[in-house]
């Protein structure tokens, strides 16, 4: 989290001048490795492009003190933005951004396996007047592709300091962290930067321009001869000089464009395209530059794209696709139930031995509200936290290989339908651990309906918020039956709710796109796809690590609360004596509220416990886990020892003494819960994202109504059917 990042250091800085430095680069350059290595934090780090979609601050590790603040912004081909993420990093560079007022210096951080391409953007940084530092990252991954690159060579052609870096094993971060701070000592008075060649013929042919610009404003001879073949190639720049006030009336705008369209026109007539003009000089540039610092040797046969050719393939990619989720989603159950059971086994040892322990003095009903409302409660979700790390894990492993891009790519063919590309992909296949980074990460996507679009379905794809209450459900009603011999039925049942998850959210897709414009054909999908690693297992457990203590945290507090409110509501008004348990409970406040609920949610299957816990988990979906264990609590108070599960597969009817809880139940509340819209948190950020009440309230709605009649589909149809 970029808040926490910048409070820990607030300490220090405080009544000093702090100096900013930025890091820009491609997509997928190692940006926010380099920022981590600098600043110790722990950033997010990802093998896909648009991994970092906003500004993250923090300060250069250094003696206590440090003054030098370093942000990592989102990855960037150039320096003309075309979607939200871009443009926060073309505006901080630019010193567009008033929240960086003191940058002194741009370290570009360059993919070296990559070299030309990453080095446009650094022909165009470098005009910018500010001092720039090279950052040659991915040295191991250039050396592996056959290129030897000389750094010495590179320095003196560029006229700027080049640091090579191994970033994600620390080697040259040292280098990288005297360069900075040498740097930002003397700016003022660094010799300027080598910049693209705007002489000879195409120099005569932008010169009136260029002549131009020079009288209408304050900028270096240099400056206006970049900014003139600019203007020349890019209509959008010329419109940048419309506001420009001119003194020479004969000079003016019209002049400009007069003067443009002159050069336009003899560009033309010398065979070239003048939209093509600065990209055409920014390569020949670069070009010149790798001539003389890069060698290509061998390279080793490409790994990469062998693996594409199967797990990209047509038929082969979408089948390996499932496979590898099914068996994601059986290791899920059968792996985390040893830690699962220790962690049952604990919380419910400590419930019984808090309430042995406890003095005589304390009031009944503390102490009740300790062990059945905090223990019960907290403790019913903590047993499925082994069960969300294994999740994290995994996707975190699927990321950093490289898998989730291709997935990308397999997507978009099922994607065209509803308008949207594979680039809305990645965000969505984020929201599979949680929909808040999903939504966030929907700014690379630069069509705003898309986005918007992407935004709207991401809730529906199955969070890690659910995965406690399917794995409730199947751990309690779904057989541990095999099928075709190396699947498991829990496992394909959990399989079967994620990809009705992603059914749901195609279908929703498809229905947005109707309402909102039907005739827009879907952009063409563009991505780069990043070569396969070796993900480091040390990486993904820290990242798993921190993901499990934001989740023990923030789930922690909303939980506690609402078991404590809840264990009121269940607990009190106290029965009178000699009223059974089962009857006390329905006359609770909990009791009547669910009751009253009751006759809304009976068609679907659910009983009023189960209404009740549907209210509260509302509020975040993982409480329903939590507050079906605290009426249970109260309600057989003496009987703790007995877990969850076991609780709700022999709760009987008091009328017909038939099971309450079925298998269809069970699928039916499991339904309900991939569709319904549960999350507080995920409503709050729609709202900040699309900046209106509007869309969040669409998706309230929506999405409780299809669950809904998911729901009511589901258990009355089997129902028909003879089925449960
Ligand atoms: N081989 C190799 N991999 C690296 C190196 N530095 C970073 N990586 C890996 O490259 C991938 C991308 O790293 P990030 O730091 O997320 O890249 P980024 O530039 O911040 O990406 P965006 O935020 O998407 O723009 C990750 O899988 C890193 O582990 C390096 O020096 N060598
Ligand atoms: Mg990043």
């Amino acid at each position: 989290m970029p808040e926490t990042a910048e409070c820990h250091h607030d300490l220090h800085t405080s009544g000093k001048q702090v100096i900013d430095v930025a890091l820009v680069g491609n997509p997928n350059a190692g940006k926010t490795t380099v920022f981590n290595a600098l600043t110790g934090l722990r950033q997010k780090v990802s093998n896909y492009p648009g991994v970092t979609v906003e500004k993250i601050t923090g300060f250069l590790e250094d003696q206590p003190g440090s003054r030098i603040r370093i942000h990592d912004l989102p990855g960037l081909y150039s320096l003309v933005p075309k979607s939200l993420d871009d443009k926060i990093a073309s505006d901080v560079i630019s010193s567009r951004s008033d929240q960086v007022d003191n940058l002194r210096l741009t370290v570009v951080v360059a993919d070296a396996s990559n070299l030309n391409r990453n080095l446009y953007l650094l022909t165009q940084v470098v005009e910018l007047g500010l001092p720039v530092l090279l950052a040659l990252n991915m040295m191991d991954a250039a050396r592996a592709n056959g290129l030897q690159i000389d750094v010495a060579a590179l320095t003196k052609k560029l006229n700027i300091k080049v640091v090579p870096l191994i970033a994600n094993r620390g080697q040259g971060i040292n280098e990288l962290k005297d360069a900075i701070r040498h740097l930002v000592k003397q700016s003022g008075n660094h010799s300027p930067p080598a910049g693209i060649l705007v002489d000879g013929a195409l120099g005569q042919v932008v010169h009136p321009v260029t002549i131009w610009i020079k009288n209408h404003s304050q900028l270096s001879d240099e400056a206006c001869r970049y900014e003139a073949v600019r203007v020349v190639s890019n209509d959008s720049a010329v419109e940048n000089w419309r506001a420009i006030p001119h003194e020479h009336s004969q000079q003016g705008y019209t002049t400009l464009l007069a003067k443009v369209q002159e050069a336009r026109q003899q560009i033309e007539t010398n065979g070239s395209q003048w939209a093509m003009l600065e990209t055409q000089l920014r390569y020949q540039w670069v070009d010149e530059i790798c001539r003389d610092a890069v060698k290509q040797g061998t390279a080793r046969q490409g790994l990469s794209e062998k693996l594409d050719r199967i797990l990209t393939h047509k038929v082969a990619g979408p089948i390996l696709f499932l496979l590898i989720f099914a068996f994601i989603f059986q290791s899920i159950f059968t792996w985390a139930q040893v830690p699962m059971d220790a962690i049952d086994g604990f919380v419910t040892w400590v419930g019984a031995h808090v309430g042995a322990a406890l003095p005589g003095w304390i009031l009944p009903d503390l102490k009740d509200l300790l062990v059945n409302g905090v223990i019960g409660g907290v403790g019913a979700i903590l047993v499925f936290l082994p069960q969300i790390l294994f999740l994290f894990f995994f996707l975190s492993l699927l990321e950093d290989t490289g898998y989730m891009a291709r997935v990308a790519f397999i997507m978009d063919r099922f994607m065209r339908g509803t308008g949207l590309t594979g680039r809305s992909v990645i965000p969505l296949l984020s929201s599979f651990a949680c929909a808040i980074p999903g939504i966030m990460a929907t700014r690379t996507i630069s069509n705003a309906r898309n986005r918007l679009v992407t935004i709207m379905i991401a809730p529906l794809m199955s969070c890690s918020a659910r995965l406690p209450v399917y794995a409730l459900m199947i751990g309690a009603f779904i057989p541990q039956k095999s099928v075709l011999a190396i699947f498991s039925l829990p496992g394909l049942t959990l399989l079967g709710m994620y990809l009705l998850g992603i059914l749901g959210a195609i279908g929703a897709a498809t229905v947005f796109k109707w309402f909102m414009n039907k005739n827009t054909r879907p952009p063409t999908f563009v991505m780069e796809l990043p070569p396969y690693r070796l993900p480091s297992l040390k990486w993904t457990l820290l990242q798993v690590t921190e993901r499990a203590k934001i989740f023990v945290t923030d789930a922690g507090k909303i939980i506690l609360a609402i078991s404590i409110v809840l264990w009121f509501m269940a607990y009190y008004p106290r029965p009178s004596a000699g009223t059974l348990p089962s009857q006390a409970i329905k006359q609770s406040y909990a009791g009547q509220l669910g009751h009253f609920i009751e006759p809304t949610i009976k068609p679907l299957g659910f009983d009023w416990k189960m209404g009740v816990a549907l209210i509260t988990s509302f509020a975040a979906r993982e409480v329903l886990v939590s507050t079906m264990a605290t009426i249970y609590n109260v309600e057989g108070a003496n009987e703790t020892s007995q877990s969850l599960r076991d609780k709700l597969r022999s709760e009987r009817d008091p009328e017909t003494g038939q099971a309450v809880y079925t298998p269809l139940v069970s699928i039916s509340l499991m339904v309900f819960f991939v569709f319904a819209c549960q999350c507080m948190s995920t409503v709050a950020v729609v709202r900040r994202e699309t900046n209106s009440w509007r869309w969040p309230m669409i998706m309230i709605i929506y999405m409780t109504s299809l669950a809904y009649v998911a729901s009511f589909v589901v258990y009355q149809g089997s129902k028909l059917l003879g089925l449960g």
